[in-house]
């Protein structure tokens, strides 16, 4: 491992003003994302969505440090036969993969899950390097159980078992020099407050660091993706952006040590503009040992995918629409974003 290169790798993923772009739904996700816009998903049309983002110049040059890619599309070519791949180096950003393999109910406790993908993953990264993968992702899912009986959910059981997943994938990526994303999600579904929310995630993170520790992987060579410290859909209760910020920055500097080079936030469900909203406002409370910003899926993807509707002459306007989101993130990822600029944009 050459630690040095990762570190410039993960620095250059959380370049201020730039963040990354989510772009690895799986197949199953990205039908479920066609389907609300009435397309379906062939692998033409998956190709000419991607295409559509990955050609996108202003977002991609100036807002979008690496693109989250997933396995068909790692192997892509564009319509005129370039690697999808090329596309986004061509537009100076690093192009990374998805490489856990989705979950599998967890053997004795009922309603939680386990990420898989170990097996043949040393292999599997050394496809993607020489494809020319530099970064990679592994999503770990924690739920926090809703209604009466649910205060057992997450087990211990399953926060110990995605955690070492984690830091094993996390180990074999650096060992194939390809920096991890680290990325265990509790979920903001259900009617749990952002008090439960912090505290479940304070769990989940420092299960994961003391993993991450046990398997020997240098914090200096990852990048972590978490979710804000958030209330759940269904609370009555919704906490205001400075609360999310507050109690997110609270919660990640007692849990995430100062040698991680940066943190990139999931979006979770969460709208676009509240997404923004509450990285910027992280940023603006400033003094941060790490850097904050973006690596969303739904928050960057959801007005392109409305203003593309699989019509070849929307192009433009799909392209327009990510480039606005893309940059209203880049200046949240420095804590220059303003309400009114989406207002202006509009
Ligand atoms: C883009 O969606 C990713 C892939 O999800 P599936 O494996 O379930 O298809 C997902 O992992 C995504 O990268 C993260 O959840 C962040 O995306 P959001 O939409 O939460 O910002």
């Amino acid at each position: 491992m050459n630690l040095a290169d990762l570190n410039k790798v993960a620095l250059a993923m959380v370049t201020p003003g730039k963040g990354i772009l989510a772009a690895d739904e799986s197949s199953g996700t990205i039908k479920k994302r066609f389907d609300a816009i009435k397309v379906d998903s062939t692998e033409d049309n998956r190709r000419d969505y991607r295409e559509m983002l990955f050609r996108s110049q202003e977002a991609m040059s100036k807002y979008i440090s690496g693109v989250i890619l997933y396995d068909e599309t790692i192997w892509q070519n564009a319509k005129d036969g370039t690697p999808l791949v090329k596309l986004i180096e061509q537009a100076g950003a690093i192009p990374g993969i998805k490489v856990d393999e989705g979950t599998q109910p967890l053997p004795n406790c009922p309603g939680e899950l386990v990420t898989v993908g170990l097996d043949r993953l040393a292999e599997r990264l050394k496809k993607y390097y020489e494809r020319g993968a530099r970064f990679a992702k592994w999503r770990a899912v924690i739920d926090i159980g809703s209604g009466a009986g649910s205060r057992g959910i997450p087990t211990m059981t399953a926060i110990r078992v995605n955690a070492h997943a984690l830091a094993r994938y996390a180990a074999l990526c650096q060992a194939a020099q390809i920096v991890p994303i680290v990325e265990p999600e509790v979920l903001m579904d259900g009617d749990h407050d952002i008090d439960r929310c912090y505290e479940v995630t304070q769990r989940v993170l420092n299960r994961t660091f003391q993993e991450l520790r046990v398997q020997r992987v240098a914090l200096e060579g990852m990048i972590l993706k978490p979710n804000m410290a958030i209330s759940g859909k269904k609370c009555p209760k919704q906490a205001s952006v400075q609360e999310v910020a507050e109690k997110t920055v609270r919660l990640l500097k007692s849990c995430v040590p100062a040698a991680v080079p940066g943190i990139a936030f999931l979006s979770g469900g969460q709208s676009d503009e509240e997404a923004t909203a509450h990285l910027d406002a992280m940023n603006k409370i400033g003094h941060l040992p790490w850097r904050l910003t973006f690596s969303y899926g739904r928050a960057l993807q959801a007005a392109p995918q409305k203003a593309w509707s699989g019509k070849p002459e929307n192009v433009p306007a799909g392209q327009r629409a990510f480039s606005h989101r893309a940059q209203m993130n880049g200046l949240a990822s420095t804590g220059k974003w303003d309400a009114g600029l989406e207002k202006q944009a509009a």
